[in-house]
């Protein structure tokens, strides 16, 4: 290890990330009466929706879903004003909660965590950053989010390229324009479906490069009207627990029914009805879309034909059809107007199945049936999800254990909370929990919440270090795995897997059981005493 700058003296909990997991920690933990600081590699707060600041930036959850339930100060002052709020409204509302309860101040922005390294002797972790200073604490909080870790397209010659190029994930501040411009864009999972149907319209011209089509569904936005907003804050406590008390962690329509249970014709009923609802009403349709293959289909086939419906030339309807891989299994995008973009005849769009990119040039992007010149590419290519943020530095546990090394086959740990041979660590959003298929608010909460229980217990007990035992990791693990081999959600090539990754190792690791579910898992923890784990005691 290069020797430090300085040393700080030692705090209780070290928390690394700014998103909603690290902001709630930092409350949480501030409550609690520990001393802490908390390190965020960009220069705010508000994690993905700090970065994420491309053209047409939404989230696909319902607003007053997809927000804190904590406190009860910022639910009752803070207004949403869209169903579904945009980029620059999200990331007013993370800055209020900053603002409101004072978490600012317990930050160190632009600071990047370049090693996390467990001390057994001192039972401490020492946090190295990359301005040199070394921290150590008695807990180390990793709450880095499941999509915190760009990913650029594996095409050669990318550095080659001389026109304007814009990752969506790092989009600058600065206005872009694209009037008049020949503009392209790789990639058509949610991120390029936003940026195509609100540039769309703008572009001299727009190549959408699209490796697989995604099925994506109508947002059907709405602005809020003051009477509901009212409405929602009088009943919060009661949305809020059946979020907490459903699969997805939100409150999305669900059904009880099976697919093949009602008729051809009451189905077809149902899904039009769900169309026009719009939002995530086609998920709440029926309740076996993503265990029964035959019943996926069929609804697969609704969608597809919605697609024929919008886009008028049949040989791009044709191309725009997801086809190979169940509905849902990817994560089902909400839209504007992406089908009609291709109607407008400056919007282009280039197949790369049938014609896959070879290469990126100085002009632009070079394909087997030639070059398309470009003044600007735009890469919407996801990212290295679940796992990329924890891999990208050296977290070291017991014997010089990295978690590079423990995961070289894949994601490992207790609830998606704790590694065994990592004492005193935690995750917030964890690889083995629920993390991408529910509620990314709910599950920060329920499991910082779990987390602050465990330390108050262990304060009561007086004990120094807990880890979860290997074999409370391994029944975890087949746990995991029994229940991912139940649902369609393994069956599609998406980075829930690690199949957007070159060398990734490949499978699906969330846990599929639900959100209610995993809330229960981790509350049988508790009540048999925390029996699973392994306690140490001060020297
Ligand atoms: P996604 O959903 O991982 O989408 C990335 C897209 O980029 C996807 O369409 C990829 O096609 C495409 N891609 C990646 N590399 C290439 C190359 N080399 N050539 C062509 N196309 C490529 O990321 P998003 O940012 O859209 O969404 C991430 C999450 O954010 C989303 O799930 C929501 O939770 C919000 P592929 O599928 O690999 O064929």
């Amino acid at each position: 290890m290069n020797s430090p700058a300085t040393t700080k003296p030692r705090l209780d909990v070290i928390i690394v990330g700014a998103g909603f997991g690290g902001m709630y920690a930092v409350y949480k933990f501030r409550e609690m009466g520990l001393s802490i600081q908390a390190f965020e590699a960009g220069g705010n707060v508000g994690g993905v929706w700090y970065w994420n600041r491309y053209p047409g930036a939404r989230v696909d959850l319902p607003s007053i879903d997809y927000s804190f339930s904590f406190s009860k100060e910022v639910e009752q002052e803070w207004t949403w004003s869209e169903q579904f709020a945009a980029q620059p409204e999200l990331l007013r509302y993370i800055n209020f909660v900053a603002d409101r309860l004072d978490l600012r101040k317990h930050f160190q922005f632009n600071t990047r965590v370049t090693r996390a390294e467990w001390d057994e002797k001192q039972a401490i972790w020492r946090v190295t950053t990359d301005k040199g200073e070394v921290y150590e604490a008695t807990y180390c909080i990793m709450a880095t989010g499941p999509l915190s870790i760009p990913k650029d397209p594996e095409i050669p010659g990318l550095e080659r390229y001389k026109g304007e190029l814009y990752r969506a994930a790092k989009w600058p501040e600065k206005e872009v324009t694209y009037a008049g411009k020949r503009v392209g864009i790789i990639g058509t999972g949610s991120t390029g479906i936003q940026i195509v149907q609100e540039i769309g319209p703008k572009c001299g011209e727009l190549f959408v490069f699209q490796r697989t089509p995604s099925f994506t569904m109508p947002m059907r936005n709405q602005t809020l009207e003051p009477e509901y907003v009212a409405e929602v804050k009088r009943n919060y406590p009661g949305l809020r627990e059946a979020a907490r008390n459903s699969a997805v962690g939100g409150l999305r329509p669900q059904s009880t029914r099976a697919f093949f249970s009602v008729t051809p014709k009451q189905r077809i009923a149902l899904l039009e009805d769900a169309w026009k609802q719009g939002g995530l009403a086609m998920l709440g349709t029926f309740s076996d879309l993503l265990v029964n293959a035959e019943a996926n289909e069929h609804v697969a086939e609704f969608v597809r034909g919605k697609i024929t419906d919008v886009v008028r030339n049949p040989v791009t309807a044709e191309k725009l059809k997801p086809k190979g891989y169940p509905i849902f299994a990817r994560r089902p995008c909400l839209d504007n107007t992406y089908y009609d973009t291709f109607n407008l005849p400056s919007v282009h769009l280039v197949d790369c199945l049938e014609d896959p990119i070879i290469e990126i040039t100085q002009k632009g992007v070079r394909t087997e049936s030639g070059e398309i010149e470009l003044d600007m590419l735009i890469l919407a290519t996801g990212y290295d999800g679940l796992t990329g943020a924890l891999l990208a530095f050296d977290v070291v546990g017991r014997d010089g254990l990295t978690v590079n090394k423990k995961w070289a086959e894949g994601a490992r740990s207790y609830l998606g909370l704790m590694i065994a041979g990592f004492p005193n660590l935690f995750m917030t959003t964890g690889p083995n929990g629920p993390a991408a298929l529910a509620n990314i608010i709910a599950i920060s909460e329920h499991d910082v919440n779990w987390i602050a229980a465990l330390m108050e217990h262990m304060d009561r007990q007086k004990k120094a270090t807990v880890e979860p035992s290997v074999e409370a990791e391994d029944a975890w693990m087949n746990l995991v795995y029994q229940l991912a081999g139940r649902t369609l959600v393994s069956k599609a090539k998406t980075w829930y897997v690690g199949a957007n990754v070159k060398d990734k190792p490949q499978g699906l690791t969330l846990f599929t059981g639900g959100f209610h579910k995993y809330r229960e898992h981790c509350a049988a923890v508790v009540q048999d005493n925390y029996r699973a784990l392994t306690f140490g005691a001060f020297e």
